[in-house]
């Protein structure tokens, strides 16, 4: 007995030292404020991480563009810089256009329909990111996107001219489509953007102007819920083809909950944020029936070029989703 004791003792010593011999740490870089539910989610995502690798895996998260620019936080994984990381997907659609899937113009403007529209694009999205060396791990929906000015707009004639801040090509378009001229400019840098005049608005969601207090430097917001864009977690695929089943399973149990919880969050977001930017001061309405109609022609626009762009795959996708 007393043998057999002593045994498993040095059998469970041996695991411990097996365990922290293979313990693995990972920095994670993350594009948006600490603050921020896709960040409070990426946090969420480590704890679950290390409890489910038995700590064989550990992630330190660098929220706030703090470790990679967010910008530069895909090549990052790309290249494998940084095995893991953190951005809005629909940035890397200038690279490949079938990215823009989540940024069509009034094609999902719900929770509802951003998670059927998810639902019908994965696969295809999937496919496209690991031609790209990337695995996505979990998605989660920044709220709707609308319209931040310094003064009242009812069209896009009061648009014409501005400097409007945009992140990334469809920003840019719909900017471009209305008259204004797009400045791309990440949002840990908005809100200086806007003290120093470089931008006097941008296309965002309630969630990003209460980050950046843009009630400093603007007036209005205007409600479209224009598209639901998603944030990612991505691991480089050299690295996670090379990692063991176990931890493979725990990275993808640990995703699985925190992007069902960080989508619910948002959900629940969604309208604490605009009634934060109205406590501070902040006009936030629905958007006026001719600006709108205007945006929905751009939008139409904006479908059918994307569709020129990525033929066959994303008709599937906009077939899938509409059944
Ligand atoms: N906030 C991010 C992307 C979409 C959103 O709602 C931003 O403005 O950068």
């Amino acid at each position: 007995m007393k043998l057999k004791a002593a045994s498993a003792l040095v059998a469970s010593a041996l695991v411990v030292v097996a365990n922290s011999a293979i313990a693995e740490t990972w920095d994670m870089p993350m594009a948006y404020a600490a603050t921020n539910y896709h960040s409070e989610h990426g946090v969420m995502f480590a704890d679950k991480v290390k409890e489910y690798s038995d700590g064989k895996l550990e992630i330190t998260v660098h929220a706030g563009g703090s470790l990679f620019g967010g910008a530069d936080i895909k090549r990052a994984v790309q290249t494998g810089q940084a095995p893991i990381g953190e951005r809005i997907m629909s940035a890397h659609a200038n690279e490949e256009p079938l990215l823009n899937w989540d940024n069509q113009p009034f094609l999902a403007t719900t929770y509802e329909d951003s998670a059927k529209l998810w639902d019908a694009a994965k696969d295809t999205v999937n496919e496209t990111l690991s031609d790209m060396n990337l695995v996505a791990l979990y998605t989660c929906p920044w709220p709707g996107q609308g319209f931040y000015f310094k003064g009242a707009v009812e069209s896009s004639a009061d648009v014409k001219g501005m400097k409007l801040r945009s992140y990334n090509a469809a920003t840019a378009t719909v900017i471009e489509s209305l008259g204004g001229t797009p400045v791309q400019i990440e949002a840990a840098e908005l809100t200086q953007a806007l003290a120093t005049g470089v931008a006097d608005g941008f296309i965002s969601s309630g969630s990003t102007g209460y980050d950046r207090k843009v009630w400093e430097h603007l007036s209005h917001y205007y409600k479209v819920n224009a598209w639901l864009p998603r944030n990612y977690v991505m691991v480089n695929k050299g690295v996670w083809d090379g990692l063991d089943g176990d931890i493979q399973a725990a990275l993808q149990k640990a995703a699985d909950e925190t992007g069902a919880s960080c989508t619910a969050k948002s959900e629940e977001l969604a309208n604490w944020y605009f009634e934060q930017l109205e406590e501070n001061g902040m006009s936030v309405v629905d958007a006026g029936p001719e600006f709108l109609a205007e945006l929905k022609v751009i939008g139409d626009k904006m479908q059918a070029e994307w569709l020129s762009q990525v033929g066959d795959k994303g008709q599937a996708i906009l077939d899938a989703y509409s059944k």
